[in-house]
């Protein structure tokens, strides 16, 4: 696992949203606004919180990332290639007959995966089965599961979150990229689902709630993860991280329509000038 800086942190969030638009133009379908908003969450995680070895993509004390909001794939599969685990030129593939990456992530296709995903709601019940089977074998690793705003609205999240508070599940990470839009509209008006922060609570977790673009604000929370789950009180972690949809693009930003748009090769490479000089 590397160990990046602050500034190398930055560097790879930029990294990855590059290889977004560049994926996404080459394919002409799929999801940027929910991509770019994960970034640096997905930075975060794979370069410097997260235990993992490219050497060794199965060792067992890994520790266990499922994107439960599927449909962002283009932001885990251009981490992914960042960290090294899928060739830079197959991104280029997204979406394709046959390709590894599929629009939506699957684990027949791509095994390195922990899970498939992309019906809405399901990845925290999962990612609680994984936690939950850590604990039983007595293993140190931790599972972070990363949910849509709009996702909270999906029953089976409460589910999952009363069950992880039942099994003491610590291991737990659960992060909401909270960009206030989902598919048809703004969070707030389909359902709203604030304040996150007092529901999770409610139900017996920990939660922090920080900017989502801001790397040393993040760091600080995975932190007071790792300390929690040190502590072993048995509480589960949450991370709702405020976000804006379609980040480090201004024409996408804060826009409903670049849910599930991809841009053209005019709109790609204003895209990539952006990204690249900000
Ligand atoms: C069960 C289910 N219902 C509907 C969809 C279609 N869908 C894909 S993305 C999306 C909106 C998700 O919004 P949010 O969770 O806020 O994600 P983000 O804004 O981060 O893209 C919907 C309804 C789905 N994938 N799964």
């Amino acid at each position: 696992m590397e160990r990046a800086s602050i500034k190398e942190l930055r560097e790879k969030a930029k990294e990855i949203r590059s290889n977004i638009i560049t994926m996404l133009e080459a394919s002409g379908s799929g999801h940027p606004g929910g991509s770019l908003s994960s970034a640096d969450v997905m930075a975060t995680l794979f370069f410097r919180v997260m235990r993992h070895d490219l050497r060794n993509p199965s060792w067992d004390e890994r520790d266990r990332f499922v994107l439960s909001k599927g449909h962002c794939a283009p932001v885990l599969y251009a981490t992914l290639a960042s960290a090294g685990y899928i060739p830079k030129e197959e991104l280029l593939t997204l979406r394709k007959l046959n390709s590894r990456l599929q629009g939506h992530p699957g684990m027949i296709e791509l095994p390195i995966l922990e899970a498939s995903t992309g019906s809405l709601g399901q990845g925290l019940s999962i990612s609680v089965g994984i936690a939950l089977a850590a604990k039983m074998d007595k293993k140190s690793h931790s599972v972070f599961c990363l949910m849509g705003d709009g996702e909270q609205q999906e029953g089976m999240v409460w589910e999952a979150v009363m069950s992880a508070k039942q099994f003491r599940l610590d291991n737990l990470c659960a992060i909401v990229d909270a960009n206030k839009i989902q598919l048809s509209g703004s969070t707030r008006d389909v359902i709203d689902v604030e304040t996150l922060t007092r529901k999770y609570r409610a139900f017996g977790w920990r939660v922090i709630r920080v900017n989502g673009h801001s790397i040393p604000s993040l760091l600080l929370a995975f932190k007071l993860f790792e300390w929690n789950k040190m502590m072993n009180r048995g509480k589960p972690f949450a991370i709702i991280a405020d976000t804006i949809k379609g980040k480090g693009v201004s024409f996408m930003e804060g826009k409903v329509e670049w849910h599930g748009k991809a841009p053209n090769s005019d709109e790609a490479s204003r895209a990539l000038k952006e990204i690249s000089s900000r």
